[in-house]
């Protein structure tokens, strides 16, 4: 490539001395496709306005309708036409818009712009989605979360098109059909729906043993996420960053959330899968609404290129990850989610992530199953959005200047002037130029590469069980009771006996313990290992505490929520306490009662009434409180959908809150309170015989907790 310098004298300015006020300016270039009818006469799509959108063109009042009626037909036509394909995986999605700051120049690590100059925000547009199910499946199935993020730089649209978990199923892009024919609804009678707990699925993975991995995080409580706030994202692959001066290092990319990071039960996760199958979208959509910000750090682990082969593991193997107590996380910027779409179509269903939308300081490594991906997300693209064009959609638009010389295709929505198409021209004055690297031109990174033209898995590849082993022995002793409890749910639903047994050896080169423990509930027999296997199976490991969920900060309740249980006759003097000292602590309480409206409280006043306890559930609530209130109590306890929210928030090991005669109404239920002499109240429950400060705060500091695994008697509570 010829490095020119353009005729007409403009260079481009780099990307760190640009405002951030510029970045918005761009940004707001492209909201001209942003349009409302507001104060608008109806039309039609040539803009010919129309006098009556209730009635067809007929003959005669009981007549046929006419042919020529070009409004109806055109009406109709589109509406035929509405549809697009879902995405194939990753379907089910939801999207906001934000910015991205760094904390302070990677011009050490990396010449990518967006990542030098702390005053700059980058906007950016950040996508969660499920993978197995479909476009209108629920929010809070077992799955792994997808984590797309793309910043719109001042070079071009960098996508980060990560997970929520840190590792992938396989090694290999020729395995990824193989892999999602498998977990989607198996093809004769398309169920179960967005589930991997069918045979299918199993027979897949016991079959592929460098599943193993992936699969112990997927029966984790990762892979059933509180809220889509609260979870951490993961480049999965590593990748290349590069300097000015061409110096490359190896990159792995992390999400860090600020609300922390916190699961569901599964009992809740099901419930609210039907409950409210828009769980995770409502959540993420109402706390933008409310100004709740939802923040993520990125965080890197850079390794010297000096350093690839230092680890026990293959850096380009995608189903191992880097442990952060050998190599920490840097947390170098933040994403802020500020703004909701204005079209869920347009915007978050049109969007098109692409793992191979880079800028310049940012490169790939030789992972095969990144590899892949290069190919794989445009050609997807080319069906799901009908063509070449897809990046003249507003929402995949990049702020930096774009000039080629690629021409038509269907959807060509921009008005290339002139005669030239081509390059070198001397009708153009030779534009648009080549940017040499010194104006921010792409170039890639001079790895060498030699070898034969082979179809082999490397080597390095083999292990398929130590860093299963490392994740299950890192984990604290409640979350290994769900992953076991998972596995075992799993697998009950497989009706082949011969997969449940080849998943069982599979966990027991994981660990004995494990695999005994989800045979025993199975009635099988954990299949012997050879002495080699055995071994390996029972090695030492040095665990890595940042792979329990519940090793990350628990510092606050910020944006939880928080139920207010009451009916006619409540302390309204209790409710205004806790609400404020909630509110103080950023958390937000609704009053739940047996009806809409108001209450009178015992003092006389009205309490609003901001959900009835049919329409919300305690499963929609991260912890409850009971207000006292005789003639309230009396009331909540002869209700059973009451006494079910209360019971129910208990199984799913939530703070509980309870003052005066509320403390009656958990006793009722059977949870121990203050008032029974010698008994040690369960984790988590608080009861006193009056509301006070003191009580609010031991309550937040419950609720910041998120939830008491452990809890006595949990499991006594039916379902
Ligand atoms: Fe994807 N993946 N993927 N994937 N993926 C898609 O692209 C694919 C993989 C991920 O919010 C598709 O536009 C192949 C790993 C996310 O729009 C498709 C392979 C990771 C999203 C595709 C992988 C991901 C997708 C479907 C193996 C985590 C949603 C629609 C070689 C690092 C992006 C689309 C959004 C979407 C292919 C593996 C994450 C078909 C071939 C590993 C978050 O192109």
């Amino acid at each position: 490539m010829a490095a020119k310098i353009p005729a007409n004298g403009k260079s481009r300015t780099p990307a760190s001395a640009k405002s951030s006020a510029e970045n918005n300016d761009k940004l707001n270039s492209l909201e001209q496709d942003r349009t409302d009818g507001a104060g608008a006469v109806l039309t039609t799509n040539q803009g010919v306005p129309i006098a009556d959108n209730q009635n067809s063109l007929r003959a005669g009042v009981r007549g046929p309708s006419l042919l020529e009626d070009f409004i109806l037909r055109e009406k109709i036509t589109h509406f035929d036409h509405e549809r697009i394909p879902e995405r194939i995986v990753h379907a089910r999605g939801e999207a906001a818009h934000g910015f991205f700051q760094v904390y302070e120049s990677m011009a050490k690590y990396t010449r990518a712009g967006f990542l030098q100059d702390p005053s700059v925000k980058t906007p950016v547009f950040a996508r969660f989605s499920t993978v197995a199910g479909s476009r209108g499946s629920a929010d809070t199935v077992r799955d792994a979360r997808g984590f797309a993020v793309k910043f719109y730089t001042q070079e071009g649209n960098f996508d980060l098109v990560g997970n929520n978990i840190p590792v992938f199923f396989i090694q290999d892009a020729m395995k990824f059909p193989d892999l999602v024919h498998a977990i989607k609804p198996e093809p004769n009678n398309e169920m179960p729906q967005a589930s991997s707990a069918h045979d299918t699925f199993w027979d897949f993975v016991s079959l592929v043993p460098e599943t193993t991995h992936m699969v112990m995080w997927v029966m984790s409580d990762r892979a059933i996420p509180r809220s889509l706030r609260m979870m951490e994202g993961f480049g999965v692959h590593t990748f290349r960053f590069v300097t000015a001066e061409g110096v490359s290092s190896f990159v792995k990319f992390h999400w860090k959330p600020l609300l922390g990071v916190h699961g569901l039960a599964w009992d809740e996760a099901q419930k609210l899968a039907g409950k409210d199958a828009d769980f995770h979208r409502r959540d993420l959509w109402e706390a933008i609404e409310a100004g709740d910000f939802p923040e993520w750090e990125l965080g890197v682990q850079i390794i010297p290129e000096e350093d690839e082969f230092k680890f026990g593991f293959d850096l380009l193997d995608p189903t191992k990850l880097v442990p952060e107590e050998l190599v920490p996380v840097t947390r170098i910027g933040k994403m802020t989610l500020n703004r909701n779409p204005d079209n869920f179509f347009a915007e978050v269903e049109q969007a098109a992530f692409h793992p191979g939308h880079v800028v310049p300081g940012i490169d790939f490594t030789n992972d095969p199953l990144l590899q892949g991906r290069l190919f794989s997300y445009t050609d997807t693209q080319l069906i799901r959005l009908g063509g070449p064009n897809f990046h003249q959609l507003p929402i995949n638009r990049a702020i930096s200047p774009m000039h080629n010389n690629q021409r038509d295709g269907l959807h060509q929505q921009s008005i290339p002037k002139g005669r030239v198409a081509y390059e070198p021209n001397s009708i153009a004055n030779g534009d648009p130029k080549e940017a040499p690297p010194e104006q921010a031109g792409y170039v890639s990174y001079p790895e060498r590469v030699d070898g034969a033209k082979v179809r082999v898995r490397s080597e390095s590849f083999a292990d398929h069980f130590s860093q299963a082993r490392l994740f299950w022995l890192s984990q604290s002793a409640p979350e290994q009771d769900h992953i076991v409890s998972a596995y075992q749910f799993e697998l009950s639903k497989v009706e082949v006996p011969a997969i449940v047994e080849r998943m069982l050896g599979n966990l027991a080169r994981v660990d004995e313990t494990l695999a005994k423990r989800v045979a025993d509930h199975l009635a099988m027999a954990v299949p012997a290992l050879d002495k080699k296997m055995a071994a390996e199976a029972s090695a030492a490991i040095v665990p890595s505490p940042a792979l329990s969920m519940l090793n990350a900060p628990k510092d606050g309740i910020k944006t939880r929520k928080v139920a207010i249980l009451a009916a006619d006759g409540v302390d309204g003097k209790a409710i205004a306490e806790m609400k404020a000292a909630l509110q103080g602590a950023g958390a937000m309480a609704k009053v739940i009662a047996p009806h809409m409206g108001t209450l009178r409280s015992t003092s006389g006043d009205a309490v609003a009434v901001d959900h009835t306890i049919t329409t919300m559930p305690s499963i929609a609530f991260d912890a409850v409180f009971v207000p006292g209130g005789e003639q309230s109590i009396a009331t909540l306890r002869g209700n059973g959908d009451a006494v079910h929210f209360v019971l129910e928030a208990f199984k799913h090991c939530k703070a509980i809150a309870a003052v005066g005669e509320g403390s009656q109404m958990l006793a009722s239920v059977g949870i121990p309170t203050e008032s029974d002499p010698g008994i040690k109240l369960p984790d988590g429950i608080i009861t006193a015989a009056a509301a006070s400060n003191a009580v609010a705060q031991e309550f937040i500091k419950a609720i910041a907790e998120h939830r008491f695994w452990t809890r006595a008697g949990k499991d006594a509570v039916p379902a």
